[in-house]
């Protein structure tokens, strides 16, 4: 059955400097005639079936195997991935790593209050899943029902996703920052008879009544039966009969629980965007194709090994949580670790405090969390210990270059890649990055630069090997990822993408917010790169400032400032038109520039601002509405 590839029994160190075949891909598979790192790409994309066939016979543990690899048909939208294979998620993340390994410590919760961190090994970890699956079933919950999960990043909140993919449910996480209406929609459009919360939640030293959240939200929810409530803090809060105290009741489930064996495409879970760009929508992920993908992107992207300690600091209410926090660390038998705080809490060292603390080898963040915290400069980085760290991540937005050579210098001390992960809520796993490739290539700062295996990018409105365009992915043919929005046999990312000659890729940011200025495409990273604060683009070019912390500066001589930047750095044509200097601008939970609000407030179309559930803090929009334009 596996004449199609031969197992490396090599080990990952033993293997020199040379550059090979097993320095991309070391201990999974080694393809006929294939030998270096584009060659294992090339062959990704030409013999997906091969290769992805290969490599998840090598890393899934499947109930029953697949019979067949891919049946995709694009202009039907149909995309199904290892039919006929039966597997269970929770086992491939738990119990296979309890035979092995059943003391490794499989969460670290970095609880909000620094120095008090639980650690939960895969041992503890699979036990919480199994009695909190049996709690579930007892409560009604069937294979195919869909439970919403509104806890801030902890233990329980891990086992209950777990739960639900081993009693073959599926999971609806709610970022547990989101109001009662937006909370409301979500369990609606879910129809979930279980809701599970925690009484309250503990962030920056506030504490917040998640649970009285839900008591209102549930209001207008008809299907909702039983609310699952664990208590994060000690103070009680009222239950009502539809109430279920999580720890108690789940004490009394026993702490076995068959695993459902599930088909690859059964649905996994269901997910929210974040919204930066419209209304969220709400996408399915499913078994398989889903899991393998974040498990071989979790390894090689970040070049996480055994016994390594994962720091991604997302919320598992996104989609960034789920992958690598939760299901790519954990089916690779990881250490990951669980942030409840904040980065500037208790003040702008947390990050780097913990990372000495805690031994973090890999640290995955975001632009908005680095832009933020290198405006309180470099000691609150230099104070701790960062010898630990091997490769620092970043996702969600552009990174401009001052950000990136900031956490390649000063965080990375200069000596950890930094990969910059492109990726979205609908591929579920990143897309191109830096790695993996050859430890000694060049990584561009700001530039995702390559495609990860099986993804096949294209630029769609231009037809030379290099130069922009509308970057879309036709990588349904090649890797197991469904995001079923069939365009031409594409799928459509809405992201700007420029690629150069070597076939580096960089995100401009979203086609919303790339226009022609005189003829010219101009895309709000590239202004952004020179100006490191947000421009939005209508009539020209009108540019929102936020100075760091200890810059004051008069206006006039601020736009003379801005205008000469551009002109040197990109063209006279770019210089903005309109500044305006605000405190903070809108942001979504998740951190990402609202842009389409900052594009209606220009446009003067303030009654239209669209769906703001999803928005931060409301002032910002205020303060952006009321401030002062200024003509440069
Ligand atoms: C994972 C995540 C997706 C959108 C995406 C793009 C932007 C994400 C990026 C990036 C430039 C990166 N984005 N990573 N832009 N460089 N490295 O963020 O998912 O919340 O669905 O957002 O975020 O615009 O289309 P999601």
């Amino acid at each position: 059955m596996r004449q199609d590839w031969i197992p490396l029994n090599c080990g990952e160190n033993g293997l020199g400097r040379s550059y090979n075949i097993a320095s991309c891909m070391p201990e999974a598979v080694a393809f006929q005639g294939v030998s270096d790192h584009s060659g294992l790409y090339k062959f990704s994309v030409n013999e997906s079936d091969r290769f992805w066939g290969a490599v998840a016979r090598q890393r899934l543990s499947w109930i029953s195997p697949f019979h067949t690899v891919q049946n995709c048909d694009f202009s039907q939208g149909k995309i199904k991935w290892f039919e006929g294979g039966k597997l269970n998620v929770s086992v491939n993340c738990l119990d296979r790593h309890v035979q092995t390994c059943p003391e490794r410590v499989a969460l670290i919760w970095e609880r909000d209050e620094p120095g008090t961190e639980v650690k939960i090994t895969y041992r503890q970890l699979l036990e919480l899943t199994c009695r909190l699956g049996n709690l579930l079933k007892r409560q009604g919950v069937r294979r195919g029902d869909c439970v919403t999960i509104y806890m801030p990043p902890c233990p329980l909140a891990v086992a209950s996703m777990l739960a639900c993919a081993r009693i073959g449910a599926a999971h609806n996480v709610v970022f547990a920052g989101f109001s009662s209406e937006a909370l409301a929609d979500r369990i609606r459009d879910a129809q979930s008879s279980t809701v599970i919360t925690v009484n309250q939640g503990v962030r920056g030293g506030k504490v917040v009544d998640l649970k009285r959240t839900v008591d209102q939200a549930v209001q207008n929810c008809p299907s909702v039966q039983q609310v699952l409530v664990a208590m994060r803090t000690e103070n009680t809060v009222a239950m009502t009969d539809r109430d279920v105290p999580l720890e108690e009741e789940m004490m009394k489930e026993d702490v076995v629980c068959e695993p459902v064996a599930m088909d690859s495409e059964d649905v996994l879970f269901l997910l929210y965007t974040s919204g930066s760009t419209g209304k969220p929508k709400g996408l399915v992920h499913t078994q398989a194709g889903y899991l393998l993908y974040t498990s071989l992107t979790h390894r090689y992207v970040f070049n996480y090994h055994d016994g390594d300690v994962f720091g991604c600091v997302a919320d598992i209410g996104w989609i960034t949580g789920h992958s690598y926090i939760v299901y790519g660390p954990l089916c690779n038998g990881g250490t990951t670790v669980l942030f409840e705080s904040t980065p500037v809490y208790p003040n702008p060292g947390r990050y780097w405090e913990m990372v000495e603390r805690l031994g973090i080898n890999q640290f995955y963040g975001a632009p908005t969390a680095i832009r933020l915290l290198l405006k309180y400069g470099d000691e609150w980085v230099q104070n701790y210990n960062r010898s630990s760290l091997k490769t620092l991540g970043s996702v969600g937005e552009p990174i401009n270059t001052e950000a990136w050579e900031w956490y390649h210098r000063v965080v990375g001390d200069g000596r950890c890649p930094v990969v910059d992960t492109w990726w979205q809520t609908e591929t579920g796993g990143i897309c191109i990055a830096p790695r993996p490739s050859d430890p000694e290539a060049e990584i561009v700062p700001g530039m995702a630069m390559r495609p990860f295996y099986g993804i096949k990018p294209a630029l769609l409105d231009t037809e030379v090997v290099t130069g922009d365009g509308v970057l879309a992915l036709c990588y349904n043919q090649y890797c197991p990822l469904n995001c079923a929005t069939p365009l031409l046999g594409f799928f459509f990312t809405g992201d700007g993408a420029h690629r150069s000659k070597e076939g580096y890729y960089q995100i401009v940011g979203r086609l919303d917010d790339v226009i022609n200025v005189s003829g010219h495409r101009l895309g709000t990273a590239e202004l952004e790169d020179v100006v490191v604060c947000t421009i939005i683009i209508m009539f020209g070019v009108y540019v929102f400032v936020v100075l760091k912390k200890a810059v004051m500066v008069e206006e006039d001589v601020l736009a003379q400032q801005l205008r000469e930047m551009v002109s040197r750095s990109i063209a006279k044509y770019a210089c903005p038109d309109f500044i305006q200097v605000v405190r903070c601008l809108p942001k979504t939970r998740s951190g990402k520039i609202m842009r389409r609000v900052l594009r209606k407030v220009v446009e003067r179309n303030t009654d239209e601002l669209g769906d703001l559930s999803t928005l931060d803090d409301p002032d910002s929009v205020h303060e952006v509405i009321s401030g002062h334009r200024r003509l440069c």
